[in-house]
């Protein structure tokens, strides 16, 4: 077995050297041991590996970390402030939060723009995720409406919710991590102010002691370490509002260099499936003759309606068995039971949402390579 350390270094010269040599996927690269995959050497970028992709909740020891600036020190006892266009500005902890609002827990997929970003062609600059910039959890806290209610919000000025967290970047060239979210979006009862995840109290790395959950859309908008919650005319101004997180509004050409104005926030995640078992390169033994392919599969648009499998190259499906319950923004688990025959076998999932949303074969290229969703395939070797 591949140990971990060299596991990390395969992945650093991965993101070096672009598609075509990617390795993440192997399975001796991709264990499901307890251990993160560290890409480009930033201790605060870590993926999960593919094999957890079978199961509904993403245990916390081994969900991915993206962090621009790194974390904040840890303060259970730090508090946000909630102001701007509002009649009674607050400053509330994890204590005030819990004894004056209702408590909710959202399970969710929390997913980077960028997951998958490795597999888009020609390459995109950035952290060269495969498919580990993503996972499941539930996440229990108070609902950003019934805070925002408190604070009594302007309904006809306050049109923006601007948020921002503790991390600071260590480079003063660099700018703080600042997002907002439209009104209509902080009002849906699914965004929340969360303190625990699956569970147990926020970990630092997932941003203790409370951060934003915004199912459905990006993780650039689940702002970790939350510290001010302001209300606003505008959109938040910025570098990680204005020019990052952005797809363009029309498909374009890959390798197209689109303008600004061209440009929207990156805000739902289209349709995906990811295999998690067997792993891509996996060696098998042919046993009875029965092989299971399981993954995970999700739409931020609408509920999953079905998954299927091929193993013939894409020219008949299978349709899978779904586990858990079927929601926008939430992932269930496919299963689906085949025939294997020594010598190499190849799977391909697609899958469908209740919108009519198809996962497509090959994601659209955008200048910053997000939301990548092609059709994920592994292969693996039967042996007698
Ligand atoms: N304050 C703050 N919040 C942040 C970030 C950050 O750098 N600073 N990164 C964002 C990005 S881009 C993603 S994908 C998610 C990742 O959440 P996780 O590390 O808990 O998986 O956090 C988001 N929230
Ligand atoms: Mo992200």
């Amino acid at each position: 077995m591949m140990g971990r350390r060299r596991a990390i270094g395969v992945l650093a010269g991965a993101a070096a050297m672009g598609p075509g040599r990617l390795f993440a996927d192997a399975p001796t690269a991709s264990p499901t041991d307890g251990t993160l995959l560290r890409y480009g050497g930033a201790p605060q970028n870590l993926a999960t590996p593919t094999g957890y992709f079978e199961r509904l909740i993403t245990p916390t020891s081994v969900f991915f970390v993206r962090s621009h600036h790194g974390p904040p020190l840890l303060d259970r006892t730090r508090k946000l402030s909630v102001e701007g266009l509002v009649k009674n500005p607050l400053t509330l902890g994890v204590d005030e939060l819990r004894k004056q609002f209702p408590e909710v827990t959202v399970t969710a997929v929390l997913q980077c723009a960028g997951n998958g970003r490795a597999l888009m062609v020609p390459r995109v600059p950035g952290i060269q995720w495969m498919h580990g910039a993503m996972g499941q959890a539930a996440f229990t806290g108070v609902r950003l409406r019934d805070v925002l209610e408190r604070a009594g919000f302007d309904k006809s000025g306050g049109r923006h919710v601007r948020v921002s967290g503790a991390d600071t970047s260590a480079k003063p060239s660099t700018p703080d991590f600042v997002r907002s979210i439209p009104i209509e979006r902080a009002l849906d009862p699914t965004t929340i102010i969360a303190f625990k995840m699956n569970g147990e109290d926020l970990t630092l790395a997932h941003g203790a002691p409370m951060r934003l959950i915004v199912p459905r859309w990006a993780g650039d908008h689940w702002v970790k370490w939350l510290t001010n919650v302001r209300l606003q005319k505008e959109e938040a101004d910025g570098f990680y509002m204005q020019t990052a997180y952005r797809v363009p509004i029309e498909p374009v050409e890959p390798g197209a260099t689109v303008p600004p104005e061209k440009m929207r926030s990156a805000s739902t995640f289209p349709i995906k499936s990811t295999i998690g078992f067997p792993l891509d390169g996996a060696r098998v033994p042919i046993g009875n003759g029965k092989q299971r392919v399981v993954g995970i599969a999700f739409s931020g648009e609408a509920p999953i309606a079905a998954v299927e499998v091929s193993i013939d190259g894409g020219k008949t499906w299978s349709a899978a068995k779904l586990e858990g319950p079927s929601e926008a923004g939430r992932w269930q688990v496919f299963r689906h039971e085949l025939e294997q025959t020594p010598g190499r076998m190849r799977a391909i999932a697609r899958a469908t949402d209740k919108k009519g949303n198809k996962q497509p074969e090959k994601a659209s290229w955008n200048p910053s390579g997000y939301f990548w969703n092609g059709w994920h395939s592994v292969e693996w070797e039967v042996t007698a």
